[in-house]
C-alpha cells in the first residue's frame, strides 16, 4: 500500500491507527474559530472558520512521520493552502523585514512552532480542517490545523490561531522544551538539538550514579556500570545508554523517548510509569524489570533490519511486568514479538 520509503528509523503505524501526541484539548473553546496572519506584513488579516471553509479547497496527501517514529503515510488532508491566503489577491502580503513564520495555538500554553518563511513558501503547508474525508476530531487539532508535509509532525500546530511574521528566530514549545531539532527534516534525522550538557557535567553525574530529577537530554551514558542507577522522574530524552549495565536502575516517571537502550542490561529495572515513546530496547535485557503504565508509542524491541538477527532482539520473558493494554501503542511486529515474549519462560 505504501509507495513511498520510510525515513530513517521510522516505523508504520499499525492499520489504520492515529496516534494523538502532545496537547489533547484547545484553549478556549467558547469564542468562535479565527485564524489572524500579523508581524511583519504590509496588513494584518483575519479569515473566520466559515470564510476558510468557503475558501478554495485542496486535498494533499501526505506522509506523516512523528518524531517518535511512527509515520503514518499518504494521509489525505482538506483545506486552503497557505500560499494562497498569504498571496492572495494582491501579492505576497509580508515586509522585506520577514525572516521567519511563527505558528500559534489556541491552546493552554500557547503552543508555538516556526519555521524560515523560504521553507514555509516550499513546503506549502495547509490550513487543514478535514482529514482523511472527515473534518478533524478535537484531539487531532480540529476545528483546524496546519500540516507541513516534509518535516516531522512537531512542525504541524494543532489548533491554528494565528502565523505571525517575525524578524528573527522564535523557537517553538517543543523545539525549547523537548530539545527537538528546529530543523526537523526526517530524512536527515533532525530529531533533537546537540546535547546542552558538557562533557564534565555528564561525567560527574555518571560518577554519581544520580539521574534523578535532572534534565539530562541527549546525555551519553553507553558501555557504562550504572547498576542502581537513580534515574526517577529524570528528563533522558535521546539518551544513549547503548550496552550499559542498568541492572536494577530505577526510571520510575523519567522521560526515555528516543533513548536508545540497545544491548542495554535492564535486569531488574523499573521503568514503570516512563515515557518510552520511540525508545529502542533492541538487544536489551528486561528479565524482572517493571515497565507497566509506560508509554510505547513508537518503541522498538527489535530492529527488523538488522542483517545479524539472533542478537538484536530484547530478551523478554514471563518475568517482565508490562500492561497488555499498553502494548496496543506498538507496530504491529513489534507487538507480535513482545505478546509471543512474555509468555516464554525465565
Ligand atoms: N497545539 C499543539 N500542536 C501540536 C502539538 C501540541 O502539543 N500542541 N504537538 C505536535 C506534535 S509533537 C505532533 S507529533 C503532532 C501530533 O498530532 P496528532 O496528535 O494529531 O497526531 O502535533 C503537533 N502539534
Ligand atoms: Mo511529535
Amino acid at each position: 500500500m505504501t509507495t513511498n520509503p520510510l525515513p530513517p528509523n521510522q516505523q508504520l503505524v499499525r492499520g489504520d491507527r492515529w496516534p494523538v501526541v502532545g496537547e489533547r484539548h484547545p484553549g478556549d473553546t467558547e469564542s468562535p474559530w479565527s485564524l489572524e496572519i500579523c508581524g511583519c506584513v504590509i496588513r494584518p488579516l483575519i479569515f473566520s472558520l466559515d470564510e476558510l471553509l468557503a475558501m478554495t479547497q485542496v486535498t494533499r496527501r501526505v506522509d506523516v512521520h512523528c518524531v517518535t517514529r511512527w509515520s503514518k503515510p499518504a494521509m489525505s488532508f482538506t483545506g486552503v493552502l497557505l500560499n494562497d491566503l498569504l498571496q492572495g489577491t494582491g501579492g505576497p502580503i509580508w515586509t522585506d523585514e520577514a525572516k521567519v513564520v511563527s505558528f500559534v495555538a489556541r491552546s493552554e500554553r500557547d503552543h508555538s512552532t516556526s519555521m524560515l518563511l523560504n521553507e514555509v513558501l516550499e513546503l506549502n503547508p495547509i490550513v487543514a480542517m478535514t482529514a482523511d474525508g472527515s473534518p478533524l476530531s478535537t484531539e487531532h487539532g480540529g476545528p483546524m490545523r496546519m500540516v507541513v508535509p516534509g518535516k516531522y509532525f512537531y512542525k504541524s500546530v494543532k489548533w491554528i490561531r494565528r502565523i505571525e511574521f517575525l524578524k528573527e528566530e522564535r523557537l517553538g514549545y517543543w523545539e525549547s522544551e523537548a530539545g527537538y531539532h528546529n530543523g526537523a527534516d526526517p530524512w536527515r534525522e533532525e530529531r533533537y538539538m546537540a546535547p546542552t550538557l558538557t562533557k564534565q557535567e555528564a561525567f560527574r553525574v555518571i560518577e554519581a550514579r544520580d539521574f534523578s530529577g535532572r534534565d539530562l537530554r541527549s546525555i551519553n551514558a553507553a558501555h557504562r556500570g550504572l547498576s542502581h542507577l537513580n534515574a526517577r522522574e529524570a528528563l533522558l530524552r535521546h539518551a544513549d545508554f547503548r550496552s550499559s549495565n542498568l541492572q536494577s536502575a530505577n526510571f520510575r516517571d523519567a522521560n526515555l523517548s528516543n533513548a536508545n537502550l540497545q544491548l542495554a542490561d535492564l535486569r531488574g529495572a523499573c521503568l514503570a510509569n516512563a515515557d518510552l515513546e520511540g525508545a529502542d530496547f533492541s538487544g536489551a535485557d528486561l528479565r524482572g524489570s517493571d515497565l507497566r503504565g509506560a508509554s510505547l508509542f513508537g518503541a522498538s524491541f527489535y530492529q527488523p533490519d538488522d542483517n545479524d538477527a539472533s542478537s538484536t532482539f530484547a530478551i523478554i520473558d514471563n518475568t517482565t511486568q508490562i500492561d497488555v493494554a499498553s502494548l496496543d501503542a506498538l507496530v504491529e511486529q513489534q507487538k507480535a514479538f513482545v505478546l509471543n515474549a512474555i509468555s516464554s519462560q525465565s
